[in-house]
């Protein structure tokens, strides 16, 4: 079962995606979700110059060979780029060894250890009305677990805040899911730590007051705060029982979160940036987070993935795995077979892909009362529309950044 084809195939229905098709000698295609969000061309050209003329001829049934032939012929090895390119073949080989066995990948991965897969969507508001409502729409649309982003009072645009960020009245588009803006340039927002730590307990008590003490919530400090503010927002948040607290503090310095755990029992998330089972291996070893973040799509792929989360397993430690519109159906088909096989899953982020994305990603998974299920399709269970991919090209889009209010540049 020779690769006789590598395409890299670009398109923009909703926002940019970058998807690496394989097809084999006899006809069998496969499908990897490389997007890298914002710097979507670096990934391209990886895998147009670099990777694609390595893949021709070589044994497609050999997924865990390629790999490591990948991961360390290169000799640089790890990093955003290189680990999207790399996770999009191991992708696309699992999707042909799932077609070529006729069964879906998490049978491949071992059957699947639960019915479906429990998600959470982005509730958010810039004052509390708009959050209640937020959350009841989010509620409505059947989602059982919810993270919650508020507006901080004093600041005019915050990362993730939908009404703040909606640049489109194209009602086939819903813009509560963090567009990558279109543009020449990102778009500058601010920020204040102090004004958040206040403001952010009395949002999470409001939320409990009004939706009750059952209801799951989550919030994302996306890499905002200092050890010794994270550990004071952990413990501020305590009464309020939260699902967990992501990104309190900068993903690269994984010793502040040993100080964060000496303050606070708030469950702690990370990892949406990280590339490999390196990044992980100190905070799952000193157990230091509850839950792993790692993408598929950002992780290298399925493989690389599924080990970081069975040695994560060994610590009673979950995946709580990268779900944001930024990673395609593909790479989400990929994370809900892995979620599905594993033991140790968490939660799953799902926020909806726009109209025009589902219909260049034709998926056959589901999502009914609030759980996931990747479908038993033959392989991941996506397929690529190109004729509607080619209606939509790169359109370049930058996510956007903070700057304090006198003018420092901050973690967005
Ligand atoms: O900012 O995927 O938890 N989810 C997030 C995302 C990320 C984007 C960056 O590309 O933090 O919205
Ligand atoms: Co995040």
């Amino acid at each position: 079962m020779k690769i006789a084809k590598a395409e890299v195939i670009v398109t923009s229905p909703d926002r940019n995606f970058v998807t690496l098709k394989l097809t084999t000698e006899d006809g069998l295609t496969g499908l990897g979700d490389a997007t890298l969000n914002g710097r979507e061309l670096a990934v391209v050209s990886y895998l147009k110059d670099h990777v694609a003329p390595l893949l021709i001829g070589s044994d497609a049934s050999r997924i865990e060979d390629t790999w490591q032939f990948l991961y360390r012929s290169a000799y640089w090895r790890r990093g955003p780029v290189t680990m999207a390119s790399i996770a999009s073949v191991d992708m696309a080989l699992w999707d042909i060894k799932g077609k070529a066995a006729g069964m879906p990948v998490y049978q491949l991965l071992g059957g699947a250890s639960r019915t479906g897969l429990m998600a959470y969507g982005h509730a958010s508001g810039k004052e509390m009305p708009e959050i209640f409502d937020s959350i009841r729409s989010h509620l409505e649309e059947g989602y059982r677990s919810i993270r919650v982003q508020t507006g901080v009072p004093g600041l005019k645009a915050i990362y993730g805040i939908a009404s703040q960020s909606m640049d489109t009245t194209d009602a086939d588009v819903r813009y509560d899911h963090e567009p990558a803006r279109r543009g020449a340039k990102p778009t500058e927002e601010d920020w204040d730590t102090r004004a958040y730590l206040k403001h952010l307990p009395g949002v999470f008590e409001a939320v409990r007051n009004e939706f009750g003490p059952d209801l799951p919530l989550l919030h994302d400090g996306h890499h905002r705060m200092t050890p010794i503010q994270a550990a004071k927002l952990g413990k501020s948040l305590e009464p309020y029982d939260l699902f967990w607290l992501e990104d309190c503090t900068p993903a690269e310095n994984q010793e502040a979160l040993r100080l964060v755990r000496q303050h606070t029992t708030t469950p702690l998330a990370i990892g949406e940036i990280f590339n490999t089972v390196w990044d992980f291996k100190d905070l799952i070893r000193d157990q230091l987070i509850d839950y792993v973040r790692g993408a598929v799509t950002h992780m290298g792929g399925i493989s690389p993935l599924k080990k970081t989360l069975e040695y994560a397993a060994q610590y009673q430690i979950k995946s709580g795995m990268h779900g944001p519109t930024d990673i395609s159906p593909v790479g989400m088909a990929a994370a809900m077979h892995l979620g599905l096989s594993i033991h140790n899953f968490g939660i799953q982020e799902y926020m909806k892909h726009g109209k025009r994305t589902d219909q260049v990603f034709e998926q056959s998974y589901t999502w009914e009362n609030g759980m996931l299920h990747p479908g038993d399709e033959p392989g991941l269970g996506v397929e690529l529309n190109q004729d509607e991919a080619g209606k939509y090209p790169y359109e370049q889009a930058y996510l956007p950044y903070n700057r304090l209010a006198d003018g420092t540049v901050h973690d967005w």
